[in-house]
């Protein structure tokens, strides 16, 4: 599968606005157990730094955007998400971090999984050895 999974979200629009419906095992593909959001961050801040062992997760940025790279421990790619309409795919053992987070960004995640600090892989060197394992 490729690293970079970008998934299209249908727009439900009519002419009151915009509507986007994420629908677990029709737009998301997994039973969603845990949706967070990540909104505030500080100006040149970066986040995650790590991969999980066990967790699939859809992320969109629902206002304004962000850089994410994702590295399966051979290549890094990279992928803006800049739309409430565009979804990025993300699936076990990936390292990701996200970068330039707009003012306004409000990135909202959708987890197969509830949360679980022991599925983890913090640290980059432990990372590459459960890909190679
Ligand atoms: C990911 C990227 C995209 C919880 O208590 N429950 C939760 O569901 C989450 C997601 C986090 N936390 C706690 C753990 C930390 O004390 O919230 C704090 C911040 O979490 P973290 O430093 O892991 O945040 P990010 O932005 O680096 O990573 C997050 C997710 O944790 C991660 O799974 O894939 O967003």
């Amino acid at each position: 599968m490729a690293l970079i999974n970008l998934v299209e979200f249908p727009p439900l629009g009519d002419d009151r606005g915009s509507l986007v419906a994420l629908e677990a095992n029709v737009t998301v593909p997994f039973e969603i157990k845990r949706v967070y959001y990540i909104f505030g961050t500080k100006q040149g801040v970066s986040r995650g730094f790590h991969a999980h062992k066990n967790l699939k997760q859809v992320a969109v940025c629902v206002t304004g955007k962000c850089r994410f790279v994702l590295d399966d421990g051979q290549t890094r790619q990279e992928a803006w998400l800049d739309s409430p309409t565009k979804g990025l795919l993300i699936e076990d053992l990936v390292w990701r971090e996200m970068h330039d987070f707009s003012e306004d960004c409000v990135l909202l995640v959708l987890a197969s999984e509830h949360y679980d600090e022991s599925d983890y892989i913090r640290d980059y060197d432990e990372f590459l050895k459960a890909v190679t394992q």
